[in-house]
């Protein structure tokens, strides 16, 4: 029996490759270059399956250039590049890779909180430059992390890891505000007390945006939230470009509205609103929270997982619409 044919979307890890060689016939992207959404559907149009990242747009166009396939598995927990009611509508199975990314990003959540309170990258690129010739009593002089109110919103699995960082690691005094209240073990375990959105606006020093990106969280952050939040705050997004309004936040710093960002996505990535690349109070990463080895690799073998359990005996280990698996 032939191998079922599978399409790599990106560059991947070698290991991850051969892996898949072993089950499936396997072409894989392993260019600098990002397909564009048509070169993606004429190359996925022969095959059965697709290893996909968050930046691999699947949706009606592309899956009716493609009768035969029946599954994609992403390199992401995050799955807003998927149209999940289309991909149902046409049979197709969408299967991401959450829990294994949980600490890693939670970690980098803190990465880029301390950065940005501590005005890290900015006072490297004044020493770099030459600059630092004398000690001065505000020189960076940012906020605190510990004893500081740290606001979570979105309170999924790394909300929940960011939260247990800033209560037991740093003493925070953390709230939250999430679609659903967590149950009350969770919440003692994160020490964490649910707020509204706007008291969690106006009250926390430091904002973390967690939530996954939809159409009803399109600029959850905008010019009126931002005016909410207190001036001495930090907003630290490690959830999804769009979830900010990018023009309205580089405003918002150059105003001084809030004290600094850190962002690690952006409305349009890998573009990045040329504002905020002006203003001196906002760090910026390239999409990198879940960028340790080991969690990539855990990540593209959990794709991988999945696309093998799909095709051995059609059970995936983490389903998105698992009532495609029934018909
Ligand atoms: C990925 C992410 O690196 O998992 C997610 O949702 O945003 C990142 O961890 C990215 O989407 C590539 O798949």
């Amino acid at each position: 029996m032939s191998k079922p044919k599978i399409l790599v979307a990106r560059a991947i890890f070698p290991e991850i490759i051969s892996r898949l060689e072993q089950h499936f016939e396997v072409e894989t992207n392993q260019s600098d270059a990002i397909w564009s959404k048509a070169e993606l559907a004429d190359k996925l149009k022969d095959k059965d399956g697709a290893f996909t990242t968050g930046g691999d747009r699947i949706d009606v166009e592309v899956l009716a250039a493609c009768p035969r396939l029946k599954i994609c598995a992403n390199m992401a927990v995050g799955y807003n590049n998927f149209d999940l009611d289309a991909m149902t509508a046409a049979g197709v199975l969408a299967t991401n890779a959450p829990d294994v990314l949980t600490e890693t990003t939670a970690d980098f959540g803190f990465a880029l909180l301390m950065a940005t309170a501590r005005r890290v990258t900015e006072s490297e690129h004044f020493l770099r430059a030459g600059k630092w010739n004398k000690w001065s009593f505000d020189m960076f002089a940012g906020s605190d992390i510990h004893g500081s109110t740290l606001g979570v919103l979105g309170m999924g699995r790394i909300g929940q890891g960011i939260a247990k960082r800033g209560a037991h690691g740093f003493g925070m005094k953390v709230i939250y505000h999430n679609r659903s209240r967590l149950d009350a073990a969770m919440e003692v375990e994160c020490k964490a007390s649910y707020v509204s959105k706007e008291e969690l606006l106006r009250t926390a020093d430091h904002v973390v945006l967690v939530l996954p990106y939809s159409p009803a969280s399109h600029h959850t952050i905008g010019a009126a939230e931002l005016a909410m939040m207190k001036p001495t705050a930090t907003l630290v997004n490690i959830a999804r470009g769009g979830i900010v309004d990018d023009a309205a936040l580089a405003k918002a710093l150059r105003d001084k509205t809030i004290a600094a960002a850190g962002l690690d996505v952006f409305e349009g990535e890998p573009k990045v609103h040329p504002d905020l690349l002006t203003v001196p109070n906002v760090v910026l990463t390239p999409h990198i929270a879940s960028a340790t080895v080991p969690t990539r690799m855990a990540m593209a073998n959990l794709a991988v997982d999945n696309l093998i359990g799909f095709f051995k005996d059609g059970k995936p280990l983490t389903p998105l619409n698992p009532a495609v698996l029934a018909t």
